[in-house]
Protein backbone atom coordinates (compact mmCIF):
# COMPACT_ATOMS: atom_id res chain seq x y z
CA UNK A 1 0.00 0.00 0.00
CA UNK A 2 1.59 3.64 -0.50
CA UNK A 3 1.01 6.68 1.42
CA UNK A 4 -0.51 9.54 -1.21
CA UNK A 5 0.78 12.60 0.56
CA UNK A 6 -0.41 14.86 -2.05
CA UNK A 7 -3.56 13.40 -3.91
CA UNK A 8 -4.39 15.05 -7.23
CA UNK A 9 -7.60 14.86 -6.36
CA UNK A 10 -8.09 16.10 -2.41
CA UNK A 11 -10.99 13.63 -0.82
CA UNK A 12 -14.25 15.20 -0.54
CA UNK A 13 -16.74 14.25 2.02
CA UNK A 14 -20.28 14.36 1.07
CA UNK A 15 -22.49 14.93 3.99
CA UNK A 16 -26.26 15.20 4.30
CA UNK A 17 -28.06 17.93 6.50
CA UNK A 18 -31.51 17.73 6.88
CA UNK A 19 -32.69 21.85 6.84
CA UNK A 20 -36.38 22.03 7.29
CA UNK A 21 -38.83 19.72 6.02
CA UNK A 22 -38.85 18.93 2.44
CA UNK A 23 -35.35 20.80 2.28
CA UNK A 24 -31.63 18.77 2.32
CA UNK A 25 -28.47 19.84 1.84
CA UNK A 26 -25.92 17.82 -0.14
CA UNK A 27 -22.92 18.76 0.85
CA UNK A 28 -19.69 18.74 -1.76
CA UNK A 29 -22.23 16.13 -3.68
CA UNK A 30 -21.43 17.78 -7.41
CA UNK A 31 -17.80 18.06 -6.57
CA UNK A 32 -17.00 14.79 -8.33
CA UNK A 33 -17.53 14.99 -12.05
CA UNK A 34 -17.20 18.86 -11.23
CA UNK A 35 -14.65 19.03 -14.36
CA UNK A 36 -17.20 17.52 -16.47
CA UNK A 37 -20.13 19.67 -15.19
CA UNK A 38 -18.32 22.95 -15.72
CA UNK A 39 -17.22 21.52 -20.12
CA UNK A 40 -20.97 21.02 -19.94
CA UNK A 41 -21.68 24.49 -18.76
CA UNK A 42 -19.40 26.21 -20.95
CA UNK A 43 -21.20 24.50 -24.01
CA UNK A 44 -24.37 25.90 -23.00
CA UNK A 45 -23.61 29.18 -22.53
CA UNK A 46 -21.65 29.27 -25.89
CA UNK A 47 -24.60 29.36 -27.46
CA UNK A 48 -27.10 30.91 -25.26
CA UNK A 49 -24.64 33.55 -23.06
CA UNK A 50 -25.61 34.82 -19.52
CA UNK A 51 -27.51 38.24 -19.81
CA UNK A 52 -29.04 40.54 -16.74
CA UNK A 53 -32.76 40.20 -17.47
CA UNK A 54 -35.05 43.25 -16.22
CA UNK A 55 -38.08 42.35 -14.24
CA UNK A 56 -41.57 43.68 -14.83
CA UNK A 57 -41.32 46.08 -12.52
CA UNK A 58 -38.58 47.69 -15.16
CA UNK A 59 -35.20 46.62 -12.98
CA UNK A 60 -32.39 45.02 -14.15
CA UNK A 61 -31.72 42.27 -12.25
CA UNK A 62 -27.59 41.84 -10.51
CA UNK A 63 -27.57 38.10 -11.57
CA UNK A 64 -27.24 37.00 -14.45
CA UNK A 65 -29.10 34.09 -16.16
CA UNK A 66 -29.76 31.83 -19.06
CA UNK A 67 -31.39 28.27 -19.18
CA UNK A 68 -31.08 24.95 -20.88
CA UNK A 69 -33.45 22.00 -21.29
CA UNK A 70 -37.35 22.50 -23.15
CA UNK A 71 -37.95 25.34 -21.54
CA UNK A 72 -36.23 28.32 -20.22
CA UNK A 73 -37.58 31.09 -17.29
CA UNK A 74 -37.69 34.51 -18.57
CA UNK A 75 -38.35 38.03 -17.62
CA UNK A 76 -38.61 41.31 -19.24
CA UNK A 77 -41.41 44.39 -18.75
CA UNK A 78 -44.42 42.01 -19.35
CA UNK A 79 -43.63 39.81 -16.49
CA UNK A 80 -42.06 36.38 -16.13
CA UNK A 81 -42.76 33.52 -17.55
CA UNK A 82 -41.54 29.78 -19.09
CA UNK A 83 -40.69 30.44 -22.88
CA UNK A 84 -39.33 27.66 -24.86
CA UNK A 85 -37.21 30.05 -26.97
CA UNK A 86 -34.43 32.23 -25.91
CA UNK A 87 -35.40 35.65 -26.79
CA UNK A 88 -31.88 37.20 -27.29
CA UNK A 89 -31.53 34.29 -30.49
CA UNK A 90 -35.26 33.23 -30.70
CA UNK A 91 -34.65 29.63 -31.26
CA UNK A 92 -34.50 26.77 -28.82
CA UNK A 93 -32.61 26.70 -25.23
CA UNK A 94 -29.54 24.24 -25.58
CA UNK A 95 -30.77 20.83 -24.98
CA UNK A 96 -29.92 20.04 -21.21
CA UNK A 97 -26.46 18.14 -21.17
CA UNK A 98 -26.86 14.49 -19.76
CA UNK A 99 -24.64 15.13 -16.63
CA UNK A 100 -26.81 18.10 -15.75
CA UNK A 101 -29.96 15.69 -15.66
CA UNK A 102 -28.06 12.85 -13.98
CA UNK A 103 -26.53 14.59 -11.25
CA UNK A 104 -30.67 16.26 -10.95
CA UNK A 105 -32.13 12.88 -10.96
CA UNK A 106 -29.21 11.16 -8.45
CA UNK A 107 -29.36 14.14 -6.18
CA UNK A 108 -33.22 14.19 -5.93
CA UNK A 109 -33.12 10.25 -5.16
CA UNK A 110 -31.33 10.73 -2.49
CA UNK A 111 -33.33 13.27 -0.91
CA UNK A 112 -36.06 10.92 -1.53
CA UNK A 113 -37.85 12.32 -4.88
CA UNK A 114 -37.35 9.21 -6.94
CA UNK A 115 -38.15 9.94 -10.66
CA UNK A 116 -37.20 13.11 -11.38
CA UNK A 117 -36.93 14.20 -14.53
CA UNK A 118 -36.27 18.09 -15.00
CA UNK A 119 -37.63 19.73 -18.23
CA UNK A 120 -35.48 22.96 -17.44
CA UNK A 121 -32.34 24.21 -15.83
CA UNK A 122 -32.20 27.93 -14.92
CA UNK A 123 -28.66 29.24 -14.60
CA UNK A 124 -27.44 31.99 -12.59
CA UNK A 125 -23.85 34.17 -12.86
CA UNK A 126 -23.74 36.12 -9.58
CA UNK A 127 -20.42 38.45 -9.15
CA UNK A 128 -19.34 40.18 -6.24
CA UNK A 129 -22.14 42.50 -5.49
CA UNK A 130 -25.29 40.55 -6.91
CA UNK A 131 -27.93 39.48 -4.81
CA UNK A 132 -31.53 38.15 -4.97
CA UNK A 133 -34.04 39.52 -3.02
CA UNK A 134 -36.63 37.00 -1.40
CA UNK A 135 -39.27 35.63 -3.32
CA UNK A 136 -41.55 32.21 -4.00
CA UNK A 137 -41.15 30.07 -6.83
CA UNK A 138 -44.37 29.38 -8.27
CA UNK A 139 -44.24 30.16 -11.45
CA UNK A 140 -43.82 26.31 -12.34
CA UNK A 141 -47.05 24.16 -13.38
CA UNK A 142 -45.82 20.84 -11.00
CA UNK A 143 -45.02 21.96 -7.56
CA UNK A 144 -45.43 18.41 -6.43
CA UNK A 145 -41.66 18.19 -8.24
CA UNK A 146 -38.80 18.98 -6.18
CA UNK A 147 -35.86 22.16 -7.52
CA UNK A 148 -32.73 20.92 -6.56
CA UNK A 149 -30.09 23.50 -6.98
CA UNK A 150 -26.01 23.26 -7.54
CA UNK A 151 -23.85 25.97 -5.86
CA UNK A 152 -20.54 26.71 -8.26
CA UNK A 153 -17.80 28.65 -7.64
CA UNK A 154 -17.37 31.64 -5.02
CA UNK A 155 -19.64 30.81 -1.74
CA UNK A 156 -22.41 32.36 -0.93
CA UNK A 157 -25.44 32.88 1.64
CA UNK A 158 -28.49 31.67 0.99
CA UNK A 159 -31.47 33.12 3.14
CA UNK A 160 -34.37 30.56 3.51
CA UNK A 161 -37.09 32.16 4.87
CA UNK A 162 -40.76 31.16 5.81
CA UNK A 163 -44.18 30.76 3.88
CA UNK A 164 -44.46 34.13 4.66
CA UNK A 165 -42.25 37.03 3.36
CA UNK A 166 -42.68 38.47 7.42
CA UNK A 167 -40.87 35.46 8.74
CA UNK A 168 -37.53 36.22 9.28
CA UNK A 169 -34.96 33.72 6.78
CA UNK A 170 -32.15 31.56 8.20
CA UNK A 171 -28.84 32.24 6.89
CA UNK A 172 -27.38 28.89 4.97
CA UNK A 173 -23.93 29.32 3.88
CA UNK A 174 -23.24 27.42 0.36
CA UNK A 175 -20.17 26.87 -1.43
CA UNK A 176 -18.68 25.22 -4.31
CA UNK A 177 -20.21 21.82 -4.71
CA UNK A 178 -23.27 21.78 -2.19
CA UNK A 179 -26.66 20.70 -3.86
CA UNK A 180 -29.69 21.59 -2.51
CA UNK A 181 -33.26 19.52 -2.80
CA UNK A 182 -36.23 21.47 -2.16
CA UNK A 183 -39.47 19.54 -2.00
CA UNK A 184 -42.82 19.13 -0.25
CA UNK A 185 -43.66 21.33 2.29
CA UNK A 186 -40.34 23.77 1.40
CA UNK A 187 -41.07 23.97 -1.92
CA UNK A 188 -43.18 27.34 -1.49
CA UNK A 189 -40.67 28.97 1.18
CA UNK A 190 -39.11 32.10 0.31
CA UNK A 191 -35.32 32.53 -0.53
CA UNK A 192 -32.76 34.39 -1.51
CA UNK A 193 -29.19 35.13 -1.41
CA UNK A 194 -27.31 37.88 -0.03
CA UNK A 195 -24.73 40.19 -2.24
CA UNK A 196 -21.97 37.81 -3.07
CA UNK A 197 -18.69 39.09 -0.86
CA UNK A 198 -15.57 39.32 -3.64
CA UNK A 199 -13.35 36.16 -3.68
CA UNK A 200 -11.79 34.02 -6.48
CA UNK A 201 -12.55 30.48 -6.94
CA UNK A 202 -9.79 28.59 -8.93
CA UNK A 203 -12.10 26.50 -11.59
CA UNK A 204 -15.15 29.28 -11.70
CA UNK A 205 -12.63 32.97 -11.38
CA UNK A 206 -14.58 35.78 -9.76
CA UNK A 207 -17.88 34.54 -9.77
CA UNK A 208 -20.83 32.09 -8.01
CA UNK A 209 -22.79 29.58 -10.48
CA UNK A 210 -25.95 28.63 -9.49
CA UNK A 211 -27.93 25.58 -11.83
CA UNK A 212 -31.46 25.00 -10.68
CA UNK A 213 -33.34 22.49 -12.03
CA UNK A 214 -37.21 22.37 -12.08
CA UNK A 215 -39.92 20.24 -13.82
CA UNK A 216 -42.39 23.35 -15.31
CA UNK A 217 -44.37 21.81 -17.24
C1 LIG B 1 -35.69 27.36 -1.79
N1 LIG B 1 -31.84 30.83 -6.94
O1 LIG B 1 -33.19 31.09 -9.26
S1 LIG B 1 -31.27 28.05 -5.42
C2 LIG B 1 -33.86 31.15 -8.23
O2 LIG B 1 -28.86 30.26 -5.20
C3 LIG B 1 -33.14 31.06 -6.94
O3 LIG B 1 -29.20 31.12 -7.12
C4 LIG B 1 -31.06 30.77 -5.75
O4 LIG B 1 -33.77 31.21 -5.94
C5 LIG B 1 -29.61 30.70 -6.06
O5 LIG B 1 -35.09 31.25 -8.20
C6 LIG B 1 -31.47 29.68 -4.86
C7 LIG B 1 -32.83 27.55 -5.92
C8 LIG B 1 -34.07 27.51 -5.11
C9 LIG B 1 -35.16 27.40 -5.90
C10 LIG B 1 -36.40 27.25 -5.33
C11 LIG B 1 -36.58 27.23 -3.97
C12 LIG B 1 -34.21 27.52 -3.74
C13 LIG B 1 -35.48 27.36 -3.15
C14 LIG B 1 -37.88 27.05 -3.42
C15 LIG B 1 -38.04 27.03 -2.07
C16 LIG B 1 -36.96 27.19 -1.23
FE1 LIG C 1 -35.92 31.07 -6.36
Amino acid sequence: MSLDLFPETPAVTERKEPLAPGAVVLRAFARSGERTLIEALESVIRRSPFRCMTTPGGYRMSVAMTNCGDAGWVTDPSGYRYDALDPASAERWPAMPQVFRELAAHAAAEAGFPAFVPDACLMSRYEPGARLSLHQDKDEQDLESPIVSVSLGLPAVFLFGGQRRAERPRRVPLSHGDVVVWGGPARLRFHGVQPLKPGHHPMLGVCRINLSFRKVR
